[in-house]
C-alpha cells in the first residue's frame, strides 16, 4: 500500500486525483489543503475515512509541512503538489496570494523534500510557455522557452524553476508536468466552462471575452490525472512531461457547443470586456508522454466529455450554488 501526500487535494484537479487513487489503487492519502475559496471538504465526500485524511493547513507554513513530509518519508511515500492559486482573472485583481502560495508554498515543499529525500511530483501548466499565433504550426514541447504573460503564469513558471534548481543543486527527486486546460466535474464556477453551464442553468447568457477567438487545448481532468500517475510510477526523476490531448478549440466554438448541448440557440451569447494580456493560443505536443510512458487520452470526443460535465453541474447544484453569486458579482465589477 503506497502513501501519498496530496497538496491542493480539496480543489478541482486534486480531488479528482484523490478519487482516482482511491478507486484504482490501494493507496492511503493525506490531503494538505488550506480550504481557500477554491477548496472544499465536499470535494472529498464519500471517500473512505480509513484511506483519506484531510489536514487543513498552508503549504507555505513549514510548521505544517515539515512533520507531514517527514512522516511521508518514513513511509517511502510520494508528495504530489497540486495546491496553487489557479485563476488568471484573480491574479490580475490581486497578485499577492499567487506569489505567496505558488512561489513560497512550492519553496517550502521543496525544502521539506530536500531534508527528507522524499519523491515529489510538481503539477504545472502550459501557460508558462506564453502563447502561440493562431496559424503557428509549432506546439509547445518540453524544450519550449518559458515566456509567461500573467501574474498567475509567471508564479507557476517561478515554481517550475525552483523545482528544476532543487533537482540540480540538491538532488531532489522531482518530476514536473505541464498540462493544458482541464474540464470536468468539481471545477470552480469562476472558470470558463462551468461559468457558462451554470449561467445557462440560471437563465444568464454565456459571456465571451473579446472576440472569443482565443484557443485553449482542452483535456478531461481524468486524462490529466492518469498521466500524472503514469509519470509518478514510470517517469524519470528530474524530467518534465507535457500533458495534452489534442483538444484545441476556440472559446466561441466551446460556448456554441455548450449552447447546443443545453438546447439553446447557438448565437445566444454576449461579448464582454477582454482579459488584460489575454493569451491567444495554447497547444501541447504530448509525444514524449505518449512514446516514453505509453499514455493516451480516453476522452477523445470533446462533446461527449462536455455533455457528461453539463450533466454533473445539473445534478450537483448544491455543490456550486453557494459560490455562484459572489463569483458573478466579482465579474460584474470587472465588466465581464
Ligand atoms: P483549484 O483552484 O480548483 O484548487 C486549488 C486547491 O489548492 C484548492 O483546494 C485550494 O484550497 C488549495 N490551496 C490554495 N492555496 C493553498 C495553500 N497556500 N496551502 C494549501 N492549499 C492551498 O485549482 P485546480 O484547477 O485544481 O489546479 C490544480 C493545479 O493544477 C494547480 O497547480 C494549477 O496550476 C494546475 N493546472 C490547472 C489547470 C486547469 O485547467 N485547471 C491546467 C494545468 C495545470
Ligand atoms: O467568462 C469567461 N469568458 C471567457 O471568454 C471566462 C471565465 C473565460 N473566458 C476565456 C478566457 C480564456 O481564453 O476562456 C478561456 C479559458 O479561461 P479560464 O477558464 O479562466 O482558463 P485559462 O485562463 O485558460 O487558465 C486555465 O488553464 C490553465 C486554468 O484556470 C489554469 O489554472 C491553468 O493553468
Amino acid at each position: 500500500m503506497r502513501s501519498y501526500l496530496v497538496t491542493g487535494g480539496a480543489g478541482f484537479i486534486g480531488s479528482n486525483f484523490v478519487r482516482s487513487l482511491v478507486t484504482e489503487t490501494d493507496a492511503s492519502v493525506t490531503v494538505l489543503d488550506k480550504l481557500t475559496y477554491a477548496g472544499s471538504r465536499a470535494n472529498l465526500d464519500g471517500l473512505p475515512a480509513d484511506r483519506v485524511r484531510l489536514e487543513v493547513g498552508d503549504i507555505a507554513d513549514p510548521a505544517v509541512v515539515d512533520p507531514l513530509v517527514a512522516k511521508l518519508a518514513d513511509e517511502d511515500g510520494v508528495l504530489v503538489h497540486f495546491a496553487a492559486e489557479s485563476h488568471n482573472d484573480n491574479s490580475l485583481s490581486d497578485p499577492s496570494p499567487f506569489l505567496q502560495t505558488n512561489v513560497i508554498g512550492t519553496f517550502t515543499l521543496l525544502e521539506a523534500a530536500r531534508k527528507t529525500g522524499v519523491q515529489l511530483h510538481h503539477i504545472s501548466t502550459d501557460e508558462v510557455y506564453g502563447d502561440l499565433e493562431l496559424d503557428d504550426p509549432e506546439r509547445f514541447t518540453e524544450r519550449t522557452a518559458y515566456q509567461p504573460s500573467s501574474p498567475y503564469s509567471s508564479t507557476k513558471a517561478g515554481s517550475d524553476m525552483l523545482v528544476r534548481a532543487w533537482v540540480r543543486s540538491f538532488g531532489v527527486r522531482a518530476t514536473i508536468s505541464n498540462c493544458s486546460n482541464n474540464y470536468g466535474p468539481r471545477q470552480h464556477v469562476e472558470k470558463f466552462i462551468p461559468r457558462q453551464i451554470t449561467n445557462l442553468i440560471d437563465g444568464i447568457r454565456p459571456r465571451l471575452y473579446g472576440e472569443g477567438l482565443n484557443v485553449r487545448d482542452w483535456i478531461h481532468v481524468d486524462d490529466h490525472n492518469r498521466a500524472v500517475l503514469a509519470i509518478i510510477e514510470k517517469g524519470v526523476p528530474g524530467e518534465t512531461y507535457l500533458i495534452g490531448a489534442d483538444g484545441e478549440k476556440n472559446n466561441k466554438d466551446v460556448v456554441q457547443a455548450i449552447l447546443r448541448l443545453m438546447g439553446r440557440e447557438v448565437d445566444d451569447y454576449d461579448h464582454v470586456a477582454d482579459r488584460a494580456g489575454h493569451d491567444l493560443r495554447y497547444a501541447i505536443d504530448s509525444s514524449r508522454l505518449r512514446s516514453e510512458l505509453g499514455w493516451t487520452p480516453t476522452y477523445t470526443d470533446f462533446e461527449s466529455g462536455l455533455e457528461q460535465t453539463i450533466g454533473w453541474y445539473r445534478d450537483n447544484e448544491d455543490w456550486w450554488r453557494p459560490q455562484k453569486a459572489l463569483t458573478e458579482s466579482k465579474y460584474a465589477q470587472a465588466g465581464q
